[in-house]
């Protein structure tokens, strides 16, 4: 069994969607639980990839084929987790904020954050402070995740937390940015709980903020 998981961990690794699929399946035709196929094969998978990712050793081309190695077995797995009721790892909203229309970063954060077993509300791209503050009403996230690629919209981020504090939702939730033109510093200065350098961190720093 053991070994089922870790050809599922070592084939998701390698971006090899088609055989992540058919390994996920032959695992549940064999009886095994889908929490435990989740945890100790796709997951396990995608936190070697996060980790060789932040270490310098993988690329993003290689990361988005993994996620999508990622996607194949969840596509199996997905119904029998939601009947099994398998708690996930939290909730996330994330968008690219307002004015910014870049989004390949705010999509490998979502990718990633996907195969750590969140359940992730992605508003895309241009998204302002109302659509975030709507989202979050909504889905009563634990955790909101802004990105911007441009300085001239790195400034929606602080407007996007102040209209969350007048909306009375911001304790509600914790809020972590990204992107090329934010820092650490920054982050702390606009009133957000974290600044992710990489989508890989970004995993690590979310799991801390919703544990
Ligand atoms: Co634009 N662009 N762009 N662009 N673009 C940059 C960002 C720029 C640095 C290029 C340059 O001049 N050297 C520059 C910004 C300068 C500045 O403000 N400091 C720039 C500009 C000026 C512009 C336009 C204004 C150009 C124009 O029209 N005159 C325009 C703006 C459009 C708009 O948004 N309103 C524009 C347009 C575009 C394209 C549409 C052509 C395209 C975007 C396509 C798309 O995203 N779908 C594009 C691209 C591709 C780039 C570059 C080349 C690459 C960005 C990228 O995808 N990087 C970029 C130059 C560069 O970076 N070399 C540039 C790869 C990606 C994986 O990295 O997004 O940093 P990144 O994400 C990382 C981390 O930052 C972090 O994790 C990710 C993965 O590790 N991260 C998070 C990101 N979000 C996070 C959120 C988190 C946590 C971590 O938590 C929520």
């Amino acid at each position: 069994m053991a070994d089922n998981l870790q050809k599922i961990a070592s084939k998701l690794y390698d971006g090899e969607d088609q055989e992540v699929a058919e390994l996920v399946q032959g695992a549940l035709d064999q009886g095994m639980a889908p929490g435990e196929i989740l945890q100790g094969g796709l997951m396990a998978g995608m936190d070697a990839v996060g980790r060789d990712f932040k270490a310098g050793d993988l690329f993003v081309p290689e990361v988005l084929i993994a996620a999508r190695a990622m996607h194949a077995g969840m596509h199996i797995l997905r119904p029998l987790l939601a009947d099994s009721d398998m708690v996930g790892a939290g909730k996330c909203v994330i968008g690219t904020v307002k004015g910014d229309l870049h989004d390949i970063g705010k999509n490998l954060v979502k990718m990633m954050l996907d195969g750590a077993g969140f359940e992730t509300i992605d508003l895309g791209t241009d998204v302002g402070p109302e659509a975030f503050i709507e989202a979050v009403r909504e889905h009563q996230p634990q955790l909101m995740g802004m990105s911007a690629l441009l300085t001239t919209t790195r400034g929606q981020m602080k407007a996007t937390i102040e209209a969350l504090e007048e909306a009375g939702l911001k304790e509600s939730v914790k809020i972590m940015i990204g992107g090329a033109p934010v820092t650490d510093v920054f982050a702390r200065e606009i009133g957000a709980d974290a600044y992710a350098p990489d989508a890989a961190s970004a995993v690590d720093i979310a799991r801390g903020l919703v544990a």
